[in-house]
């Protein structure tokens, strides 16, 4: 599982983070967690490897631009707390 934060520009209002997450949603069927900020200009989200082209296309029909796409593993809290 990774953590995706997607830089997007165009998100004016709260309706527009609606937009994004739907499309993100729809890209991504496995996307887990998915939230979007207007005010940060960011959408995140938990899926495995994902098709970013795809995504930045299905995107842009929506009427935003993906500007950058980042990925960091993300592991749940709870195994930090193994030995
Ligand atoms: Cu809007």
């Amino acid at each position: 599982m990774k953590k995706y934060t997607v830089k997007i520009d165009g998100m004016m209002c709260g309706m527009c983070e609606a937009h994004v997450n739907d499309v993100i949603r729809k890209t991504i069927p496995a996307a887990a967690k998915v939230t979007s900020s207007h005010k940060k200009g960011v959408a995140t989200f938990l899926a495995e490897d994902i098709d970013d082209d795809k995504l930045i296309a299905a995107v842009a029909d929506t009427g935003y631009t993906v500007l950058d796409i980042e990925s960091e593993p993300y592991v749940k809290k709870f195994f930090l707390f193994r030995k």
